[in-house]
C-alpha cells in the first residue's frame, strides 16, 4: 500500500469586521474556533475592513482597529506562519469579484437578508448601497480562495447560503468556476446574547458599552458589566426556556470553563444570582488575561504586523489573480496584452 499519498488540505476562509471593540461574542463564535483548524486545514483569515465602511466610521478608529484585530487574532493563538493573514483592502481583487458576483445576485435575495433590514434599521440615515450588497462582497471574500468551509457565528448562516446560491448559478451558467463553500458552525458559543437585551445578539456595534464585553476590557470593567446583565425575577440557577439572560450566562461560563449546564446547576445550587454573575465575570476576565498580554505587546510593535499584513496579501492576491482571470475569460472580457 501507497502510505505517501497526501490529500489536499481543504481551505478555510473567514473574517471580522475592524467596526469597534471586538466581543466576546466575536471570540467564542469565531476567532477561538479558528485557532483549533490551524494545522488541518489551509486557513486564510482577513481583517474585513471594506465590510466595516458600510457603517459610518472615524477613519483613525477604522485604521487603530485594523491593527487590533489582526493583533487579536494572533493574540489568540493565530500562528501567522500557518496562516494567511491580511487586511481586505490590500487586495483588491475582493471588490473586482464583488462587482462581478453583483451582476448574479437579484435584486429580491438581498432585500430579503435579515443583516441588512436589522442594520437599515440601526442606521436609518445611512442606508446605502453597500450595505445592500454586502453579502456580495462577502461572497466575493469566500468564493476568491475555493474555500471549502467558512467558520462563522450562526448569525451569518444566511449570507453563506447566498454565497452558496451565487456560486452554483454562476458555475451552471459557465460551467464549473467556484468551490461550492460550507457553513462550519460551532456548537457551543454558537450565539452570545446581549447583557443588556439577552434576546438581541451580543455585537461590537452596539451603542449600550453594556451590552457587551469587550475581548479586551479591564477585570472591573468585565466583573462590574456582569454584575448588572438583565436576568429575570426567578432565583435558581437553571437552564431553562424563557430565562435568556441566565441561559446566556450559562453559556458564556460553559464556553469559558468546559462544564456543562448540569454541572453548572449543581455548582451554584442554593446560590443567588449576584454569586453566578461575580463567578462568569471572574472566570471571563481570568481566561482572557493572558490573551491580553500577548495584545499589548504585539501593538507595541506596528512594523510586525505590517510586515505579517504584507506577507499575508501577497499569498493571498496570488490566489485571487488567478481566480479573478479565469471568472473575467469565463465572462467574455478580453485579456488585456
Ligand atoms: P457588527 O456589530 O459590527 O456588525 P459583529 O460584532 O456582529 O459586528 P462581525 O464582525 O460581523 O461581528 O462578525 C465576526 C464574526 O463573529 C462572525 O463569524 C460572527 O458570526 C461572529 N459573531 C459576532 N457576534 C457574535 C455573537 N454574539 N455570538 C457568536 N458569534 C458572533
Ligand atoms: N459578514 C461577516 C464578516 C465577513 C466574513 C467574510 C465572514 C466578511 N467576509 C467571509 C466569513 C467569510 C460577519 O461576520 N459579519
Amino acid at each position: 500500500m501507497d502510505n505517501n499519498i497526501t490529500v489536499p488540505k481543504k481551505t478555510i476562509f473567514s473574517g471580522v469586521q475592524p467596526s469597534g471593540n471586538l466581543t466576546i461574542g466575536n471570540y467564542l463564535g469565531a476567532i477561538k474556533n479558528w485557532t483549533t483548524l490551524q494545522n488541518e486545514y489551509n486557513c486564510i483569515y482577513c481583517v474585513v475592513d471594506m465590510h466595516a465602511i458600510t457603517v459610518r466610521q472615524v477613519p483613525a478608529d477604522l485604521r487603530r482597529r485594523t491593527y487590533e484585530t489582526l493583533a487579536i487574532y494572533i493574540a489568540a493563538g493565530l500562528d501567522p506562519e500557518k496562516n494567511t493573514l491580511f487586511v481586505q483592502s490590500h487586495v483588491p481583487q475582493h471588490a473586482v469579484l464583488a462587482w462581478d458576483l453583483g451582476c448574479f445576485t437579484m435584486f429580491g435575495e438581498l432585500s430579503r437578508m435579515t443583516q441588512f433590514k436589522d442594520k437599515s434599521r440601526s442606521n436609518a440615515d445611512n442606508i446605502n448601497s453597500g450595505l445592500f450588497t454586502y453579502p456580495v462582497l462577502m461572497a466575493a471574500d469566500i468564493l476568491l480562495y475555493k474555500t471549502d468551509l467558512v467558520p462563522v457565528g450562526s448569525d451569518q448562516k444566511q449570507h453563506l447560503e447566498l454565497a452558496r446560491d451565487i456560486a452554483i448559478r454562476f458555475n451552471s451558467i459557465f460551467s464549473d468556476t467556484f468551490t461550492i463553500p460550507e457553513g462550519y458552525i460551532p456548537k457551543t458559543g454558537m450565539r452570545i446574547m446581549s447583557l443588556a437585551d439577552p434576546t438581541k445578539k451580543m455585537s461590537k456595534s452596539d451603542a449600550n458599552p453594556n451590552a457587551s464585553i469587550g475581548i479586551l476590557d479591564s477585570k472591573d470593567d468585565i466583573i462590574r458589566k456582569f454584575k448588572r446583565a438583565v436576568t429575570d425575577s426567578d432565583t435558581t440557577i437553571r437552564y431553562a426556556d424563557g430565562k435568556d439572560g441566565i441561559n446566556n450566562l450559562m453559556n458564556i461560563y460553559s464556553c469559558f470553563t468546559g462544564k456543562t449546564y448540569g454541572e453548572i446547576e449543581k455548582e451554584f445550587d442554593g446560590r443567588g444570582y449576584g454569586d453566578f454573575k461575580l463567578a462568569v465575570g471572574e472566570t471571563v476576565a481570568d481566561s482572557l488575561s493572558p490573551l491580553k498580554t500577548k495584545f499589548d505587546t504585539l501593538m507595541k510593535d506596528k512594523a510586525y504586523l505590517e510586515d505579517i499584513m504584507k506577507n499575508g496579501a501577497f499569498s493571498a492576491s496570488r490566489i485571487a489573480e488567478r481566480t479573478v482571470s479565469k471568472v473575467h475569460k469565463k465572462l467574455g472580457f478580453v485579456v488585456k496584452s
